[in-house]
């Protein structure tokens, strides 16, 4: 069967970096380890319109991937599809599995599939290609039709029926045993296009920089996270399967370094401290590698820190979030300062570089709250500190808080990236020009102290993405402008 898996067109309006999607390959691995011919369409690298692509190709399912401000145009594509040839169309990601009726109902949708993908896509793929055996003619319409069934046992599904009743399947059970994926599909990608194939490490574009996931899910639930759409249950991948991973990334793909995403990955130390011997043992140290999505405060000893120093890791980051003690409270991080304090002492004890990642504008702040995470941020001083300016996602307890409390300031989901300097909403007395002017003067207080000018003038990597750097906080301050209407009517004094 020929499945085609698409990346809808949307770059941050800070950014024109490009990335392969992890998900998308991951997804692509399991439909090849099926027998499928896999057609990868990314539309921030193609040349070819979708709709001759399609033609082309002529696919028996699509599927298209959706974050939030990606699902508009996740839609438009997904029309396109349509225009050009009647297949089933599914959507997935994290927007659609926190929303999953809204894109279920529009007609150029099929079915969604929420949460963790990769069974329900296979599951899915079945069900399309034995229907289609049986009847050669089979439409998007004969899936949905109640008289022939065949949707009805698959779990994480959502979708309308042909006569237009909603259906939300029960959630499909997170994958147990991590290790029976097969590893990222990056051959179906067109690699050579991408400027940046993993975001948030060093090495400057065209580099070979590559993600890897060793663990799924997050027992934690911070009330400002979009990690709560995944299962709560944390899983890992064994030592021995990352280091196979990690093995055909450095010795196959030429990597030059490597971006761990996991959102915990250190719930289990011992399974941290059997890969670091693993990497240590297989000689594949060499290459630098990074947790650029935070660890466990907690659970980040000197001891730890020290073993995975050695087995290669360059720099780690931390999600502090906020420097006030009851705001930490009250978003459910679990974790105190002091905690922080000594999670940031011994990665630095140890010569590790940090990231601390702060957010401005979280329910209940005051002037003062922020303040203290300014200077929260200058006194842990991490090697790079990110200032998020709070944007509620669906799905989240801030979403809901910020809906039912105070006034949401956006209402095109294309407006939901946080890179552009505008407060996303307000609550009581916290305005939007009180968090605008204390994002902006946490970055200057942060970087404007002379010991860190110092610092990022003498740095290699300063020098290296000179341009970008002057790029990305040139469209800090001065940033586009936004496409919501209540917006443009709030500022037209209407
Ligand atoms: C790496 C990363 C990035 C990278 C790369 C993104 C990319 N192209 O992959 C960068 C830095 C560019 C990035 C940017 C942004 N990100 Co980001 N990112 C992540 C992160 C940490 C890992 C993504 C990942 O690879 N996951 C692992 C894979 C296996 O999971 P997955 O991608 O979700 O895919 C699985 C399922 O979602 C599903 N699925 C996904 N697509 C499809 C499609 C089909 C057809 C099917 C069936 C299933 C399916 O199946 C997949 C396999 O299980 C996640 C957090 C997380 N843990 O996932 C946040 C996350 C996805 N990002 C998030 C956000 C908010 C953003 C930004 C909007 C932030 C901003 N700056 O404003 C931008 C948007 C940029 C863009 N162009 O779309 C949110 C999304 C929330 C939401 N409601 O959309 C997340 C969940 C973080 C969070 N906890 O809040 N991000
Ligand atoms: S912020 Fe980190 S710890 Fe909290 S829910 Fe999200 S991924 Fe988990």
């Amino acid at each position: 069967m020929r499945v085609m898996i698409i990346n809808p067109r949307f770059r941050l309006p800070i950014d024109t970096r490009t990335t392969p999607h992890l998900g998308l390959a991951y997804l692509a691995a399991v439909s090849e380890e099926r027998g499928d011919e896999v057609f990868l369409f990314d539309a921030d690298v193609e040349d070819e319109p979708i709709t001759e692509a399609v033609r082309r190709f002529q696919p028996h399912l699509v599927g298209i991937t959706a974050n939030t401000p990606q699902v508009k145009s996740a839609w438009r594509t997904a029309q396109a599809i349509k225009s050009a040839k009647d297949v089933p169309v599914v959507l997935g990601g994290p927007h659609v599995s926190v929303l999953p009726a809204e894109s279920a109902q529009r007609p150029e949708v099929d079915v969604v599939i929420r949460g963790e993908g990769e069974p329900a896509w296979i599951k899915l793929s079945e069900i399309i290609e034995n229907a289609q055996k049986g009847k050669p003619t089979f439409t998007a319409q004969d899936l949905l039709d109640t008289k022939n069934g065949l949707l009805d046992g698959l779990l994480g599904i959502s979708y309308f029926t042909t006569t237009n009743e909603e259906r939300h399947n029960p959630d499909h059970p997170p994958i147990a045993d991590l290790d029976t994926l097969p590893f990222p599909a990056y051959h179906v990608f067109k690699m050579d296009r991408y400027t940046n194939l993993q975001p948030a490490t060093d090495a400057i574009d065209g580099a070979k920089s590559f993600s890897v996931m060793t663990s799924r899910g997050c027992p934690y639930r911070c009330t400002f996270c979009s990690q709560s759409i995944m299962p709560i249950k944390w899983r890992a991948r064994s030592p021995e399967n990352v280091l196979k991973e990690w093995q055909h990334l450095v010795h196959e793909m030429g990597a030059q370094e490597i971006g761990v995403l996991d959102d915990s990955a250190n719930i289990q130390v011992d399974r941290l401290e059997r890969m670091a011997d693993l990497f240590i043992e297989h000689k594949v140290n060499h290459v630098p590698w990074i947790f650029v999505n935070g660890i466990r405060a907690n659970l980040a000893t000197q001891e730890l820190l020290g073993k995975l120093k050695k087995a290669g890791l360059k720099r780690t980051a931390f999600g502090v979030e906020s420097g006030d003690p009851d705001i930490l409270l009250s978003i459910d991080k679990k974790i105190d300062h002091d905690t922080i304090r000594q999670a940031f002492k011994n990665a630095k004890a140890v010569g590790l570089e940090t990231i601390g990642f702060f957010i401005i504008g979280l329910p209940g702040e005051t002037e003062e709250s922020m303040n203290r995470t300014i200077k929260f941020a200058c006194e842990v001083d991490p090697l790079i500190a990110n200032f998020s300016m709070m944007t509620p996602y669906p799905g989240t307890k801030v979403y809901e808080i910020a809906k039912r409390q105070g006034r949401l300031l956006l209402n095109d989901w294309e407006d939901y990236v946080f890179f552009d300097g505008r407060a996303r909403y307000e609550l009581g007395d916290m305005t939007a020009e009180l968090v605008e002017r204390k994002w902006k003067e946490a970055y200057r207080r942060f970087y404007l102290r002379p010991h860190r000018i110092w610092m990022t003038l003498t740095r290699k990597d300063f020098w290296l993405n000179w341009r970008r750097t002057f790029k990305v906080a040139w469209k800090t301050i001065f940033p586009k402008k936004e496409k919501t209407e209540l917006r443009k009517l709030m500022e037209a004094g209407t």
